[in-house]
């Protein structure tokens, strides 16, 4: 007799041909109208589902983990962060977690390479200027930004993303510094000529951009706190394309609002989707909706990922994408 398929509730819309590749596989619910599921319909989901494909606007905690049905054996995360998930939770429930890293690296780089081009030469100030219809003409002292070339770049996070970013950064004439919990192997560090700071504060008082790329931990919760925003020189920039929680949001806006740094690109926030106000009031701030991986090629390669992963799963093999899991 056929085995009967998983349950594979997904809880956002992804793309139509990984959503027809999971049908073709599984016994698969979609969530066409690309509503967020609220806590209800999560629990219905946890419920009665053999795998769960959750998003980053899904938060499966403790409680929900509590909530779910014996069956649950697998939640196969779209996309490569789990902050939104409690891992402990699911560990202790037997349950199977998996992402999808690799294949968003290089498009976060380039998004976080835009950000610190973007911030610095005003581009997006002088984008609104030509909307506004309030272009009188070229003038030799007016939107003067600043150079990006032969400055210093703090990285926080030499993951694979952190490296990506260093390797662009590198084409623009920035030297390349980095903070990290060890320090990366001595190949990648004479590839990218980096240079490692165990501190993070003395990093911190001598770059010119520093740039966010490390996950959102109980460790990284706020690393850059009030204290830690006011180490940095009146004409530093940072840049946030990791998760909002790295930064203490407020202390940020507060910083930037008294003019203790010169600017501000970010994709991801706090509270997201809601951004602090005194932000949107600013600037000099760049200000983007969580798009760094957002490339037609990047969400087709998530979602390749999690059918492998879920397939392997199903089959009894470890998914190559395993984050925790005791099965194997
Ligand atoms: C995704 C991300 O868009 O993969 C991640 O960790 O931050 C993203 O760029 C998002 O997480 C999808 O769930």
């Amino acid at each position: 007799m056929a085995k009967k398929k998983p349950l594979v509730v997904i809880t956002r819309k992804l793309p139509d041909a990984i959503e027809t590749r999971l049908m073709e596989l599984f016994d698969v619910r979609l969530n066409v109208d690309d509503e967020a599921m609220d806590e209800g319909e999560l629990t219905e989901a946890v419920k009665t589902a053999d795998v769960l494909v959750p998003t980053i606007t899904d938060t499966i905690d403790a409680k929900l983990i509590a909530a779910a049905g014996k069956k649950l054996k697998l939640i196969a995360n779209y996309g490569t962060g789990v902050d939104h998930i409690d891992l402990a939770a699911a560990r202790d429930r037997g349950i199977t977690v998996t992402n999808t890293p690799d294949v968003l690296t290089e498009d976060t780089a380039d998004m976080t390479m835009a950000l610190i081009l973007a911030v610095p030469r005003r581009l997006v100030e002088g984008e609104r200027i030509m909307r506004s219809g309030d272009w009188s003409g070229w003038s030799p002292t007016w939107m003067l930004g600043h150079r990006i070339f032969g400055k210093r770049l703090g990285i926080i996070g030499m993951g694979r993303i952190g490296q990506a970013v260093a390797r662009r950064a590198r084409g623009f004439g920035l030297s390349i510094h980095y903070h990290n919990r060890n320090k990366v192997h001595e190949e990648i560090e004479n590839e990218l000529e980096a240079t490692y700071w165990e501190s993070l504060d003395q990093m911190l008082a001598h770059m010119d951009f520093v740039s966010v790329n490390c996950p959102h931990t109980p460790a990284t919760y706020h690393l850059l706190s009030a204290r830690r925003l006011k180490l940095l020189q009146p004409h530093a920039v940072i840049v946030n394309t990791a998760r909002g929680e790295v930064i203490d949001e407020n202390a940020l806006a507060q910083v930037l609002q008294a003019g203790g740094i010169a600017g501000a690109g970010l994709d991801v926030f706090e509270h997201a989707p809601a951004v602090n106000p005194k932000l949107l009031a600013l600037d000099n701030v760049v200000l983007l909706p969580h798009m760094g991986s957002a490339t037609f090629e990047g969400r087709g390669d998530m979602g390749e990922k999690v059918v492998i992963n879920i397939q392997t799963f199903v089959d009894d093999h470890t998914p190559p994408d395993r984050v925790i899991g005791d099965k194997f």
